[in-house]
This record gives structure tokens, C-alpha cells and sequence, in this order.
């Protein structure tokens, strides 16, 4: 059984806790029902799907396929830890489903986040300022059996990373190399709660399978709001005022979603067909 209070005590001490079970099987099956036909055809022209990034995929308006979406992003459990934790009000500041094939050129680096995202429009690129005082927690859920390029976290280093006033810790490896707790060979449903002032990453991983995930972040109310969030308007008759506040309604988003992907990604895949082939290809 969960419970808030030794929950608590747990991240207190070790910066993470393992709350796999919080989120049913047949929640995570039907999650994945309805993501499969989208994470397998790009978000392009009117067809809703992945953003592609590199090795990854990005569910594009993640929060738009389902109410078991939702509900885990605003789950009574997690929300009354992550505000207990945080000692205020949380919202969710970014979030998304992802696909992280293995790769040899994608290296994730230690670091934190507790920081703020805002997206430079005229450069057009993320920017990220580091905030010391931002205290919340972020979950991963597995959405696929994960044999390698789990998460990883550094067990107790949120008492002690403030100290260094950076977001990236690649330097100290060799130091808190037997800290490493790693998220490797874990069932889909597992499900990893941690203050992001604790050091992680992705483990970088070259082959074998491909690694799904859910991702929230819970920040405290004094933080921006962060991503926006679009809705399906079939998911929102009832939802509660507690939801409400969660998902930042009637607040003005303070980022984009990331991450912004390179057209060209597409281009390269797509410009083989001619043009006959591709409108032929629209119907069946
Ligand atoms: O995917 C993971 O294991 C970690 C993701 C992460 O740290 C991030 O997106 O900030
Ligand atoms: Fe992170």
C-alpha cells in the first residue's frame, strides 16, 4: 500500500521513490491502444502523430488521446505527493510521451531540472535558466518493457547538487558512479517518481529495444506555467477543479512544447514518392 507520509520520507532521503503499480496494467494497455497508430506516422499536414527528433519520437498533443491520459498525469495519489513535496499548489509544467530508439550518437547527460524553459522565437531554439529554489517532483512510466536505456538517477544527490550551481554533472561520474541506481530490465507500468533537483539521465543504449515512456513534470505554483496543453474536447465534462489546476486552465503557457522537430526529417523519408503516388496513397 502507498502511503503519503513514508512516500515522502523516502524522497526526502533518496531523491526518488519506486511507485510501480500506482497505474493499473490494463490503464497502461489501453494508453497504449491508443498512441499505437500515432507514434508510428509523423505529426504532418493533418495527420496526427510523432514529431521526430533524432532517435526519438514525440507524441505530438500527448494530452489529446485519451482520458486515461489524463488521469495519470493528474492522479489523486501523485498529486497529493508531489504537493505535499513541493509544499504548494503544483501544475504541470511539461509533459509527453516518447519513443527512444537505441542509438549511437544519442548520449542523454546527467543533469537536473529545475529550471525554466522558454522558447526564443526568433532564434528558435529553447532556452533554459537554472532556478535553485524550484522544489517538485517528476514521474517516468514505462509504456513498454524496458531491457536497457532505462532511467537512471543518482540516489541523495538532491541534497547536495545545489551546491554546484550548474545543470549538467557529466564532470562528476567518476564520483557518484556507486550512487548510479539504474531502471533497466523493468516491465511497462513501472513508474519512478523523483525531485528534479536529483542528478538523472536516460542510460545511453545501442541496441536492443525500443524504450516508451510518460513523462510529467509537477512544479510548485510560484514557477511558470509551462507547456500548453491542448485538450480533446470529448475529455472535458467532468473534470474537477483539482484537474483543473493541474492541467493550467485559464493559464497562458509560458513555453512551446519541445521539441520542435526539424522538417527536413520528414522531407528526407518522404520525397522519394512522386506526386501521383502520393495522392494515390490517401485513399485505399
Ligand atoms: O527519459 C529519461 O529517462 C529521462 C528524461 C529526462 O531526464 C528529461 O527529459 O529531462
Ligand atoms: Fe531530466
Amino acid at each position: 500500500m502507498l502511503d503519503i507520509k513514508s512516500s515522502i520520507e523516502k524522497i526526502n532521503e533518496d531523491g526518488y521513490i519506486d511507485l510501480s503499480g500506482l497505474i493499473s496494467t490494463e490503464m497502461v494497455d489501453q494508453i497504449n491502444e491508443k498512441i499505437s497508430l500515432p507514434m508510428s506516422q509523423p505529426h504532418v499536414n493533418g495527420q496526427r502523430g510523432y514529431i521526430g527528433c533524432g532517435c526519438q519520437r514525440y507524441l505530438a498533443d500527448t494530452m489529446s488521446y485519451g482520458k486515461e491520459i489524463i488521469n495519470v498525469y493528474t492522479d489523486d495519489f501523485l498529486i497529493e505527493l508531489a504537493e505535499t513535496y513541493a509544499q504548494d499548489k503544483v501544475h504541470l509544467s511539461n509533459y509527453r510521451i516518447y519513443s527512444t530508439y537505441p542509438s549511437e550518437d544519442f548520449k542523454m547527460w546527467w543533469h537536473l531540472d529545475n529550471k525554466i524553459d522558454t522558447y526564443d522565437s526568433e532564434k528558435k531554439v529553447f532556452v533554459q535558466t537554472v532556478v535553485p529554489d524550484d522544489k517538485g517532483i517528476i514521474f517516468i512510466m514505462y509504456l513498454s518493457d524496458v531491457e536497457d536505456g532505462g532511467v537512471q538517477v543518482v540516489k541523495g544527490s538532491h541534497k547536495w547538487s545545489s551546491d554546484y550551481e550548474r545543470e549538467d554533472f557529466d564532470h562528476m561520474e567518476n564520483e557518484f558512479s556507486n550512487d548510479i541506481v539504474t531502471f533497466n530490465n523493468c516491465p511497462k507500468g513501472t513508474f519512478v517518481a523523483y525531485d528534479y533537483g536529483l542528478i538523472h539521465r536516460a542510460k545511453p543504449y545501442n541496441g536492443g529495444k525500443v524504450r516508451t515512456s510518460m513523462f510529467g513534470q509537477l512544479s510548485p505554483s510560484r514557477m511558470p506555467t509551462g507547456e500548453p496543453i491542448l485538450l480533446n474536447s470529448r475529455d472535458l465534462l467532468d473534470l474537477t477543479s483539482k484537474q483543473q489546476q493541474v492541467l493550467n486552465f485559464g493559464q497562458k503557457a509560458t513555453t512551446l512544447n519541445w521539441p520542435i522537430g526539424d522538417p527536413h526529417e520528414f522531407a528526407k523519408s518522404n520525397t522519394a514518392k512522386g506526386i501521383k503516388a502520393k495522392i494515390r496513397s490517401l485513399f485505399s
